[in-house]
């Protein structure tokens, strides 16, 4: 017969052997179910047997193959009995402090000690926290005391598993991972981050890392201090908005500043520029920039670069230029420029020969004596003293030059020799009325002067000049004082 399960599934076949060769009478039938009934019973008990026993044996597998993947992984766990004090680490755990499955305490109290003293107020608050239900769970990165003195980094996390009914945390369970490494390789990291801000934050003028998307959005991924001299912005505010340096360029140099960028990134060239700034503290600035750009795989362009202040260096360099044209005593042109202007008249009344252009030479009578009379200093007065009236005299587009010791030459444009002569006068007049005054004592000034005009046919402009200086002559000759127009 066969043997069934309660849920009545064949267990088996039960099968009775007699010797006799009869069917088994009725009166056996009970016991031999009941039998068979004990028989079902029994392999049904070591089928659940069997099956508990494996279940556990897969559970117990599944449990080993993540303990094994956790410690593997670095990773310490503990569990934590708050009611009574106590702490239970894996092995892991303690293998982290280098010390082995029998040693270290069970006691929470204990585990504190070894919190590295900076940090275990935070510990404690962030512990706190959890209890108290105020953060979903309990994560913070410390340091940790190891067996051998030592202290690593670790990362602990965890979360309370069970509380009573009043909410008090009664367990709480969670891992300790070991961050040492990750922490040296971060600090170092930061390291360099510091050390490139310090150096470039040192460095006179703004060193920046400037980025241009494909769709023409830009901004400062990186300013040293020095944007605050450079541009009077702070490094948030420019980090915030690129487009604030725009409003402080001089709004003459912005076209300029935007197509070398352009350019710079449409072709890959170096950026180099001179260009100026008009700042709310400082005022007119210049400023030199360069740049070095790459392009990015997304079509972006960054450029690397540092922009300085070249405000002292263009002043200088305008310094020069005025050395190179100007005389230092009278803070007039110089000889060669007055004759580059010259040259500059000349070509303006060859084009169109009705330009009218008076030359006239002025020198100063007897200057010798002054300067035997007074000395040298008191001459330089005269001079400049003569420089002022001449220039005072002048119109915007008339020049005037030193061209020798006591000799000022003066071009008037669009003038006749006699409205020359009338402007001679007058520089007569106003020298007469002006003397110099030095030591309390009045020196009498007077000048020569000679007029000419530039004509069409001169070679050069000596030609006007020279025919000056005759004219000059005769008015030396004529006694002094005087003012001589010469015969064409
Ligand atoms: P004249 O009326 O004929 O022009 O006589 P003068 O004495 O003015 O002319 P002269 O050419 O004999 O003398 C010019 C003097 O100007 C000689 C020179 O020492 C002086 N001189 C030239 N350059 C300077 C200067 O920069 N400073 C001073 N103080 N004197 C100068
Ligand atoms: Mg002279
Ligand atoms: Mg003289």
């Amino acid at each position: 017969m066969q043997i069934r399960s309660a849920a009545d599934s064949v267990l088996g076949i039960f099968v009775t052997y007699s010797r006799k060769t009869d069917r088994a009478s009725d009166q056996h039938r009970p016991a031999i179910d009941n039998v068979a009934t004990l028989a079902s019973i029994a392999i049904e008990r070591n089928i659940n047997e069997t099956s508990i026993k494996k279940a556990a044996h897969t559970l117990r597998e599944a449990e080993i193959r993540m303990a094994l993947a956790i410690e593997g992984s670095g990773t310490g766990i503990w569990d934590r009995h708050i009611a009574t004090g106590e702490i239970h680490y894996s092995p892991g755990w303690k293998a982290i402090l280098g010390y082995t499955e029998s040693e270290l305490s069970n006691k929470i109290t204990d585990s504190y000690t070894r919190v590295h003293p900076d940090d275990i107020a935070f510990v404690q608050a962030a512990m706190q926290a959890h209890f108290e239900q105020k953060t979903e769970s309990y994560a913070v990165e410390h340091r940790i005391r190891c067996k051998d003195g030592s202290y690593k980094w670790i990362s602990s996390r965890g979360k309370v598993v069970s509380r009573d009914s009043e909410g008090k945390p009664l367990r709480m369970i969670g891992t300790t991972t070991d961050i040492t490494a990750m922490r040296a390789l971060s600090d170092k990291l930061q390291q360099s981050v510091d050390l490139i801000t310090c150096l470039t934050n040192e460095v006179p003028g703004l060193v920046y890392q400037y980025r241009l998307l494909a769709n023409g959005e830009a901004s400062f991924t990186y300013v040293s201090e020095g944007v605050r001299d450079i541009y009077e912005i702070t490094p948030e505010q420019v980090a915030d908005n690129a487009e604030l340096i725009h409003a402080v360029i001089h709004p003459e140099d912005l076209a300029a500043y935007r197509t070398s960028l352009q350019a710079s990134a449409a072709n890959l060239q170096p950026w180099h520029l001179v260009y100026r700034v008009v700042l709310p503290r400082q005022g007119l600035r210049w400023r030199h920039g360069d740049a070095q750009p790459r392009r990015l795989h997304d079509g972006s362009t960054l450029w690397h670069g540092f922009i300085t202040d070249v405000t002292e260096r263009k002043r200088i360099e305008s310094e020069l230029q005025e050395f190179a044209t100007m005389d230092f005593l009278t803070q007039l042109p110089n000889r060669r420029h007055f004759m580059a202007r010259m040259e500059e008249e000349l070509a303006q009344v060859q084009n169109a020969s009705d330009t009218r252009v008076a030359v006239l030479m002025c020198d100063l009578d007897h200057f010798k004596t002054i300067n035997d009379s007074y000395g040298h200093a008191i001459g330089d007065v005269v001079l400049r003293h003569f420089a002022v009236i001449l220039r005072a005299e002048l119109r915007k587009n008339d020049t005037v030059g030193r061209v020798g010791g006591e000799e000022f030459a003066v071009i008037l444009s669009g003038v006749s020799t006699a409205e020359a002569h009338t402007f001679a006068q007058r520089v007569q007049k106003q020298l007469a009325a002006t003397p110099v005054v030095a030591n309390d004592i009045t020196i009498p000034v007077t000048v020569s002067i000679g007029i000419a005009c530039m004509n069409e046919t001169d070679v050069s402009a000596d030609a006007s000049l020279s025919r000056s200086d005759s004219a000059l002559y005769r008015a030396k000759n004529g006694g002094r004082n005087r003012i001589e127009i010469a015969i064409d």
